[in-house]
């Protein structure tokens, strides 16, 4: 997949009354690299509509668009490849479905890291570093230890999630994580545009 730094999830219960499409447009103009669409709230139909929409955004701005948890949708829209959680489908069913799409996946502990690298994940998501109210079936923060154990032990590219904000990523960053995913500092900002370019401004320079 193509290299990332930033990585922006949707989360409409942060901006009401505010557009999706707009909050995703400065996230985009912030510079974001990839926009995952999660909506765990709305039906089949309104997801399958954002979907076709964002596609259509992330396409004209060369950004890579991931879908959550629909494997059908990401399908039908030609997004970029689709994330699991720990309790979705297999990797493996997955790999079948969506050919050489992306395949990301979300781990919680090392065992979940090492086993995702093996089964040929694009890359993993480490979380949620630190509490966060915007996932409600959340695990315990995992802490930066998780992040420094993933650092040294796993290849394939991985994504700091989870309470993560401006003032905190420093910590993230010194753990080494060299990409970073946000919702509510992203989305809920009053200045979407100016969070991503200061997350990417910290996140430059880093291997
Ligand atoms: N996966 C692990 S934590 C999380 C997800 C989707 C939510 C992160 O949201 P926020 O608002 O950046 O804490
Ligand atoms: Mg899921």
């Amino acid at each position: 997949m193509k290299d990332f730094r930033l990585y922006a999830i949707t989360g409409e219960q942060f901006h009401p009354g505010r557009d999706l499409l707009e909050v995703m447009e400065e996230a985009i103009a912030g510079g974001v690299d990839i926009i995952q669409l999660r909506d765990k709230d709305s039906s089949r139909e309104e997801v399958l509509r954002k979907a076709k929409a964002l596609r259509e955004l992330t396409r004209k701005h060369g950004v890579t668009f991931i879908v959550n948890d629909y494997i059908d949708i990401a399908l039908e829209v030609d997004a970029d490849g689709i994330h699991l959680g720990q309790n979705d489908l297999s990797l493996q069913e997955a790999r079948q479905l969506v050919g050489d799409k992306i395949i990301g996946i979300s781990t919680h502990a090392i065992e979940e890291a090492l086993l995702a690298e093996e089964q040929g994940a694009d890359y993993i998501g480490v979380g949620p570093v630190f509490a966060t109210k915007t996932k409600v079936d959340v695990v315990d923060p995992v802490t930066v230890a998780y992040v420094q154990e993933v650092a040294s032990r796993i290849r394939i590219p991985f994504v700091a999630i989870g309470g993560i904000k401006l003032s905190n990523v420093d910590e993230v960053i010194a753990a080494g994580a060299t990409r970073i995913c946000a919702v509510s500092e992203i989305v809920g900002s009053a200045d979407v545009a100016g969070t991503c370019r200061a997350f990417l401004s910290k996140l430059e320079g880093r291997e």
